[in-house]
Protein backbone atom coordinates (compact mmCIF):
# COMPACT_ATOMS: atom_id res chain seq x y z
CA UNK A 1 0.00 0.00 0.00
CA UNK A 2 1.10 3.34 -1.30
CA UNK A 3 0.25 6.37 1.37
CA UNK A 4 -1.01 9.69 -0.24
CA UNK A 5 -1.28 11.90 2.18
CA UNK A 6 -2.28 15.63 2.11
CA UNK A 7 -2.25 18.21 4.83
CA UNK A 8 -4.19 21.37 5.16
CA UNK A 9 -6.13 23.47 2.46
CA UNK A 10 -5.85 21.26 -0.53
CA UNK A 11 -9.55 20.27 -0.22
CA UNK A 12 -9.86 23.71 -1.63
CA UNK A 13 -8.15 22.86 -4.90
CA UNK A 14 -9.39 24.04 -8.22
CA UNK A 15 -11.66 26.71 -6.59
CA UNK A 16 -9.17 29.42 -4.63
CA UNK A 17 -5.67 30.56 -5.56
CA UNK A 18 -6.38 28.86 -8.89
CA UNK A 19 -3.50 30.81 -10.36
CA UNK A 20 -1.09 28.84 -7.56
CA UNK A 21 -2.50 25.16 -7.49
CA UNK A 22 -4.48 25.05 -10.62
CA UNK A 23 -8.05 23.85 -11.83
CA UNK A 24 -8.60 20.64 -10.79
CA UNK A 25 -10.13 19.49 -7.52
CA UNK A 26 -8.75 17.11 -5.31
CA UNK A 27 -11.21 14.18 -6.40
CA UNK A 28 -9.50 14.69 -9.51
CA UNK A 29 -5.92 14.51 -8.02
CA UNK A 30 -7.00 11.65 -6.34
CA UNK A 31 -9.10 9.75 -9.34
CA UNK A 32 -5.21 10.55 -11.44
CA UNK A 33 -3.49 8.85 -8.66
CA UNK A 34 -5.64 5.99 -8.42
CA UNK A 35 -5.74 5.22 -12.02
CA UNK A 36 -1.94 5.60 -12.26
CA UNK A 37 -1.10 3.32 -9.61
CA UNK A 38 -3.54 0.83 -11.12
CA UNK A 39 -1.52 0.80 -13.82
CA UNK A 40 1.72 0.22 -12.19
CA UNK A 41 -0.06 -2.20 -10.00
CA UNK A 42 -0.44 -0.81 -6.68
CA UNK A 43 -2.93 0.05 -4.17
CA UNK A 44 -2.92 3.30 -2.88
CA UNK A 45 -4.23 5.06 0.46
CA UNK A 46 -5.34 8.32 -0.67
CA UNK A 47 -6.36 11.21 1.98
CA UNK A 48 -6.69 14.72 3.07
CA UNK A 49 -6.95 16.36 6.72
CA UNK A 50 -7.13 19.61 7.96
CA UNK A 51 -6.08 18.28 11.03
CA UNK A 52 -2.57 17.65 12.02
CA UNK A 53 -3.58 15.14 14.66
CA UNK A 54 -5.04 13.00 11.89
CA UNK A 55 -2.30 13.03 9.51
CA UNK A 56 0.34 11.70 12.22
CA UNK A 57 -2.12 8.89 12.60
CA UNK A 58 -2.04 8.46 9.13
CA UNK A 59 1.66 8.61 9.39
CA UNK A 60 1.88 5.94 12.64
CA UNK A 61 -0.24 3.79 10.62
CA UNK A 62 1.81 3.65 7.53
CA UNK A 63 4.64 2.45 10.07
CA UNK A 64 3.02 -1.03 9.72
CA UNK A 65 1.24 -1.01 6.59
CA UNK A 66 2.74 1.37 3.79
CA UNK A 67 6.07 0.40 0.94
CA UNK A 68 5.80 4.13 0.82
CA UNK A 69 4.63 7.26 1.68
CA UNK A 70 3.79 10.06 -0.24
CA UNK A 71 3.14 13.70 1.58
CA UNK A 72 1.95 16.45 0.92
CA UNK A 73 1.99 18.53 4.73
CA UNK A 74 1.13 21.63 2.78
CA UNK A 75 1.55 24.54 5.78
CA UNK A 76 2.62 21.64 8.25
CA UNK A 77 5.93 21.62 5.99
CA UNK A 78 6.86 24.44 8.09
CA UNK A 79 5.77 24.46 11.09
CA UNK A 80 5.15 20.97 12.08
CA UNK A 81 8.21 18.73 13.92
CA UNK A 82 5.15 16.47 14.96
CA UNK A 83 4.97 15.34 11.54
CA UNK A 84 9.07 14.91 11.42
CA UNK A 85 9.01 13.08 14.30
CA UNK A 86 6.37 10.74 13.48
CA UNK A 87 7.54 10.52 10.04
CA UNK A 88 10.95 9.71 11.18
CA UNK A 89 10.14 6.18 12.67
CA UNK A 90 8.41 5.49 8.89
CA UNK A 91 11.26 2.75 7.37
CA UNK A 92 10.19 2.94 4.00
CA UNK A 93 10.81 5.80 1.09
CA UNK A 94 9.38 9.20 1.78
CA UNK A 95 8.53 11.18 -0.77
CA UNK A 96 7.79 15.09 0.41
CA UNK A 97 5.27 16.85 -2.78
CA UNK A 98 4.51 20.29 -3.04
CA UNK A 99 2.13 21.44 -5.89
CA UNK A 100 3.83 24.81 -6.08
CA UNK A 101 8.08 25.22 -5.78
CA UNK A 102 7.98 26.94 -2.05
CA UNK A 103 11.86 27.77 -2.53
CA UNK A 104 10.15 30.08 -5.12
CA UNK A 105 7.90 31.69 -3.32
CA UNK A 106 7.70 33.64 0.59
CA UNK A 107 10.88 33.19 2.61
CA UNK A 108 8.91 31.35 5.46
CA UNK A 109 7.77 28.56 2.70
CA UNK A 110 11.73 27.94 2.52
CA UNK A 111 12.29 26.45 5.35
CA UNK A 112 10.67 22.65 5.48
CA UNK A 113 10.92 20.29 8.65
CA UNK A 114 9.72 17.28 6.36
CA UNK A 115 12.47 17.15 4.18
CA UNK A 116 14.61 16.07 7.28
CA UNK A 117 13.24 12.47 7.10
CA UNK A 118 12.27 12.44 3.10
CA UNK A 119 14.01 10.62 0.72
CA UNK A 120 13.33 12.52 -1.69
CA UNK A 121 11.31 16.21 -2.98
CA UNK A 122 9.50 16.58 -5.37
CA UNK A 123 8.06 20.41 -6.05
CA UNK A 124 6.87 22.87 -8.56
CA UNK A 125 5.27 20.47 -11.10
CA UNK A 126 1.61 21.25 -10.24
CA UNK A 127 -0.88 18.45 -9.63
CA UNK A 128 1.51 16.69 -12.51
CA UNK A 129 3.53 16.13 -9.73
CA UNK A 130 1.18 13.31 -7.91
CA UNK A 131 1.53 11.04 -11.00
CA UNK A 132 5.34 11.71 -10.93
CA UNK A 133 5.62 11.21 -7.41
CA UNK A 134 3.73 7.67 -7.68
CA UNK A 135 6.22 6.63 -11.04
CA UNK A 136 8.67 7.51 -8.99
CA UNK A 137 7.96 5.38 -5.65
CA UNK A 138 7.39 2.70 -8.19
CA UNK A 139 10.24 2.67 -10.11
CA UNK A 140 11.98 2.20 -6.29
CA UNK A 141 10.03 -0.35 -5.15
CA UNK A 142 11.10 -2.26 -7.98
CA UNK A 143 14.86 -1.57 -7.56
CA UNK A 144 14.44 -2.67 -3.90
O1 LIG B 1 2.69 23.77 -3.13
C1 LIG B 1 2.22 23.02 -2.26
O2 LIG B 1 1.75 21.90 -2.52
C2 LIG B 1 2.14 23.48 -0.81
O3 LIG B 1 2.40 22.35 0.04
C3 LIG B 1 0.73 23.99 -0.61
C4 LIG B 1 0.49 24.60 0.77
C5 LIG B 1 1.55 25.63 1.10
O4 LIG B 1 1.38 26.08 2.44
C6 LIG B 1 2.95 25.08 0.93
O5 LIG B 1 3.87 26.13 1.19
C7 LIG B 1 3.17 24.56 -0.48
C8 LIG B 1 -0.89 25.25 0.83
C9 LIG B 1 -2.00 24.35 0.42
C10 LIG B 1 -3.20 25.20 0.20
O6 LIG B 1 -4.04 24.57 -0.73
C11 LIG B 1 -4.96 25.36 -1.35
C12 LIG B 1 -5.40 24.94 -2.56
C13 LIG B 1 -6.31 25.73 -3.26
C14 LIG B 1 -6.76 26.91 -2.70
C15 LIG B 1 -6.31 27.31 -1.47
C16 LIG B 1 -5.41 26.52 -0.77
Amino acid sequence: MIFVLNGPNPNLLGTRETEIYGHISLADVKSMCEARAEELALEIFFEQSNSEAQIIDWIHEAISSAKGVIINPAAFTHTSLAILDALKNVQCTIIELHISNPDKRESFRHHSYVTFAATGLIAGFGINGYVMAIDAMAELLLAA
